[in-house]
């Protein structure tokens, strides 16, 4: 994988440009050659402003959980692929931090990884709850892609009681001239996906997988990991907390007496007031943090696993480089 970007080496028949290690187990699957005539591939970028449910979305057309939703905005802070298969084609869709003015040092990073995300990719979806247009607009600025084909897809329609009113929606949109189509959908309910989707393979070109069937993202299970016990953060505590909070996994792997995966990860804060609500009294909020994230993990790995958590104290990490290298936000 190269460091900007998303688009790995074009396919050359070993499963594309990922690591084997990060490949799940199972037979090895020549991936190139054997595609039938006519096969579509390509790289499919899901951005927006934050909440409009990009990572709601990924999930739905993975049906499964990958990437990790709050009702809270700015959930999601790395780059994140899921791959789509189907016997006659393969889309590669990309989720993507919330695109919106930074405000601090890792803001600065979020726009510049939802923006490096974009590059390169064949069709860019450009997600919104259709609420303020004029962010949105200012957004399609930020991300600063004139390039590569833009669909507008109008998100949670499921809460638009009357129909009649996205029509006139939608005009107001094209004005803009940006968009090459539109579509309504519900990523929650399911709502017009598949039509999407049947769309979008027309709009890939014709091409070989890039990724072994079977595999479904190039994110090791560890930063996934973390990213559920992020999730956990997000849904039990409110205000600012959340927003503080980085995770990272120190240790995964499988003890040889208990034959359990064993994970460790650190819950860093910023404050030390941050700490006390994090592990909350006598524990009991870490513990539930903990809970709720294990169910996850175990969900995804189809195993049993010990999930130790430890919260620490990193004073003002979201302004500083050296903190955020630390915490791998590195683009
Ligand atoms: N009603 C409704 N809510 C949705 C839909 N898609 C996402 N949401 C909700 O919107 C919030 C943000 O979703 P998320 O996927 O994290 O948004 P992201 O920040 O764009 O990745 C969550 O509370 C989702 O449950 C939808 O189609 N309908
Ligand atoms: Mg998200």
């Amino acid at each position: 994988m190269t460091k900007k970007g998303t688009r790995p080496a074009k396919n050359s028949g070993d499963g594309g440009g990922i690591p084997s290690e990060s490949l799940p187990p199972g037979p090895p699957v020549p991936a190139g050659p054997t595609v039938p005539d006519g096969h579509r591939s390509g790289f499919v970028a899901i951005v927006g402003r934050p909440n409009t449910g990009k990572s709601t979305l990924l999930n739905r057309i993975l049906d499964q959980k990958l990437s990790i939703i709050t009702h809270k905005p700015g959930t999601t802070r790395r780059r994140l692929l899921g791959v789509y298969n189907r016997p006659d084609a393969q889309m590669v869709f990309v989720d993507t931090p919330g695109i919106e003015r930074p405000s601090s040092k890792l803001g600065h990073f979020l726009l510049e990884e939802a923006k490096a995300a974009v590059s390169g990719v064949d069709v860019i979806l450009f997600m919104t709850d259709g609420r303020d247009e004029g962010a949105d607009l200012q957004a399609l600025e930020l991300l600063d892609n004139a390039e590569t084909p833009l669909i507008f897809v109008l998100n949670k329609v499921d809460l638009i009681k009357d129909k009649k009113t996205l029509l006139p929606l939608f005009e107001s949109y094209s004005r803009a001239g940006r968009f090459k189509d539109y579509f309504p959908i519900s990523a929650l309910k399911g709502e017009n996906v598949d039509r999407m989707l049947s769309a979008l393979l027309k709009l890939v070109p014709e091409g070989p997988r890039y990724f072994t069937p079977g595999t479904v993202t190039d994110t090791p299970e560890r930063i996934l990991a973390g990213e559920f016990v992020r999730e956990q953060v997000y849904r039990q505590l409110h205000r600012e907390v959340p927003y503080a909070v980085a995770v990272q996994v120190t240790e995964m792997e499988r003890d040889p007496k208990s034959d359990l995966l064993r994970i460790e990860a650190v819950i860093y804060v910023e404050r030390k007031s941050q700490r006390g609500i994090v592990i909350g009294k006598g524990g009991s909020r870490l513990k539930q943090i903990g809970q709720g994230a294990r169910l996850d993990i175990e969900k995804r790995l189809g195993e049993q696993v010990f999930l130790g958590l430890v919260v620490r104290v990193k004073p003002n990490w979201r302004q500083r480089d050296a903190a955020l290298r630390d915490l791998e936000f590195d683009n």
